[in-house]
C-alpha cells in the first residue's frame, strides 16, 4: 500500500476498467451462478454493514434470517427446520457432516466414514481433509444416480452418514433419495441431502421428486440461494431437522451479544441474508416456478436442437443441466470458447456441460446452437 491515497476519480475509473475485464454472464454456460435479482441487490446494499456473527447488535437482520429459515424450511418440507444462512454449499456440507461427526465423537467413536455418490461435489474432498474422516465414494447406475446397492455394501460400523445429491453438479441428476432414506432409517444413520443446486429447482419441476424433509429419514439439507435462488453471493443455507444438531456445532462466545455461535465463519454478512429474503418474498413460489419453467424450456430447446444435429445428451435432462456427447469434447469446447462461449466438460463420461441458468434466453440458445453446428 502507498503512503498517500489516490483520488476517488482515479480509483473509480480503475475499478470500472477491471470490472469490464470480467465476463458478463451472457455467454457463460458453465456457471451455477447468475445475475442476482434487482430486489436482492437492493436489500444487499441496505444491509452491507450488518454482521450476524454478533447478532445481538442486529436484531432486525436476525429476525429476517429466522423468518427466512422458516420459509426455506417450508419449501423443503419442514417449516420447523433449524439452521442458518451460510456462505454456500461448501460450508453447508461441511457443517452437516461436522454436526454428526461431533455427536459421534462425543459418543466415543474414533474412526469414522461417510458414503457419498461418485458424483459428489469436491467440497466432500475438503470434508475428508478438514474433518479427518474417510469419504467413501459409491458408484452409479446407468442414469448416473447413486447405486443404492453399492451404498448399502459400503456401510460398516464406522459409517456415520450417507449423502444423497438432489441436483448433481456435473449432470443435474437427482439421486434416489427415498431409497437412501430407507437405508438411513434401517441402519440408523444420518442422511444429508446436498440440494445446493436443486433445492430451488426440484420443487418447481413438472415431475415430482421426493428429496426433502417430507422423508422422515432426511436429517439435513444444503440449499444455495446464490445459485438458482437469484440471491447475491455468498448465500447458502444449511437446515437440520433436529435443533440438537446445531448444539453439536456451537462454540461459546463469552464476550459477544450472544453466548454461542453455530456458523463456521465468525463475522457473517447480513447482506446476502436480506437479499435472499427479499427475492423469495418478492417472487413467491409462482415467481420461482416461472423462472424454473423458463430454464427448463431453454433446456428442452437445446436438447431438441442438438438431437437434430445428431448430438445426444448423456442423460435426458432432469433439471437445467445439459451434457452432450462428442467424440472429441475438448476440441468442441475450445471451438466454442473461440466464439466467446464458456462451457465446461464432465469427467465420466466425458461430455460437454451446459448449465441453463436464468440469464440464458431463447436467443442465447439459438446463437449457441448455431455455433455448435459449426464447432462440432
Ligand atoms: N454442492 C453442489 C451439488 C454444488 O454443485 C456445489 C457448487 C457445491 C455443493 C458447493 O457450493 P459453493 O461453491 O457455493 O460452496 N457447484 C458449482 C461448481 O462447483 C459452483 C460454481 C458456481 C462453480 C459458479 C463455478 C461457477 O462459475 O461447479
Amino acid at each position: 500500500m502507498e503512503e498517500r491515497g489516490i483520488s476517488k476519480q482515479e480509483l473509480k475509473s480503475f475499478l470500472k476498467a477491471q470490472k469490464q475485464r470480467d465476463l458478463t454472464y451472457q455467454k457463460v454456460l458453465s456457471s451455477m451462478c447468475t445475475y442476482p435479482h434487482e430486489i436482492a441487490v437492493y436489500a444487499h446494499n441496505l444491509f452491507l454493514d450488518s454482521n450476524l456473527g454478533d447478532s445481538g447488535l442486529f436484531p432486525g437482520t436476525k429476525e429476517i434470517e429466522d423468518e427466512l429459515i422458516r420459509m426455506i424450511g417450508a419449501l423443503l418440507g419442514n417449516e420447523n427446520a433449524h439452521g442458518y444462512i451460510s456462505t454456500g454449499g461448501t460450508e453447508s456440507n461441511i457443517q452437516a457432516i461436522r454436526a454428526i461427526r461431533n455427536r459421534k465423537r462425543k459418543e466415543g467413536l474414533q474412526q469414522m466414514n461417510i458414503i457419498v455418490p461418485k458424483t459428489a461435489h469436491f467440497s466432500f474432498d475438503k470434508i475428508e481433509d478438514i474433518l479427518s474422516l474417510e469419504v467413501k465414494k459409491a458408484g452409479l447406475d446407468d442414469e448416473l444416480r447413486v447405486d443404492v446397492n453399492l451404498v448399502e455394501e459400503l456401510i460398516d460400523d464406522n459409517t456415520i452418514s450417507i449423502v444423497g445429491i438432489a441436483g448433481t453438479t456435473e449432470f443435474g441428476q437427482i439421486d434416489p433419495i427415498t431409497e437412501l432414506a430407507d437405508i438411513a432409517h434401517n441402519n440408523d444413520i444420518f442422511l444429508h441431502v446436498d440440494a445446493a443446486f436443486g433445492g430451488f429447482v426440484i420443487p418447481f419441476l413438472d415431475a415430482e421428486y421426493q428429496f426433502d424433509f417430507s422423508l422422515d429419514a432426511v436429517s439435513s439439507i444444503s440449499v444455495d440461494p446464490h445459485k438458482m435462488g437469484l440471491s447475491t453471493i455468498p448465500a447458502g443455507c444449511i437446515l437440520f431437522r433436529d435443533e440438537s444438531y446445531l448444539a453439536d456445532l456451537a462454540v461459546n462466545t463469552p464476550y459477544l451479544t450472544t453466548n454461542e455461535q453455530c456458523s463456521l465463519i465468525g463475522t457473517r454478512s447480513g447482506a446476502p441474508v436480506a437479499a435472499t429474503y427479499a427475492v423469495l418474498k418478492y417472487l413467491g413460489r409462482n415467481g420461482l416456478r416461472a423462472i424454473v419453467d423458463e430454464c427448463m424450456q431453454q433446456t428442452r430447446m437445446l436438447v431438441r436442437g442438438a438431437k437434430a444435429m445428431g448430438i445426444y445428451p448423456v442423460i435426458e435432462p432432469v433439471m437445467n443441466v445439459v451434457t452432450l456427447l462428442f467424440p472429441d469434447v475438448d476440441r468442441v469446447a475450445k471451438a466454442l470458447e473461440a466464439r466467446g462461449w464458456r462451457v465446461s466438460t464432465t469427467r465420466a463420461p466425458k461430455a460437454l456441460r451446459v448449465v441453463i441458468m436464468p440469464h440464458v434466453t431463447e436467443e442465447t440458445i439459438e446463437m449457441f446452437l448455431n455455433d455448435l453446428e459449426n464447432a462440432k
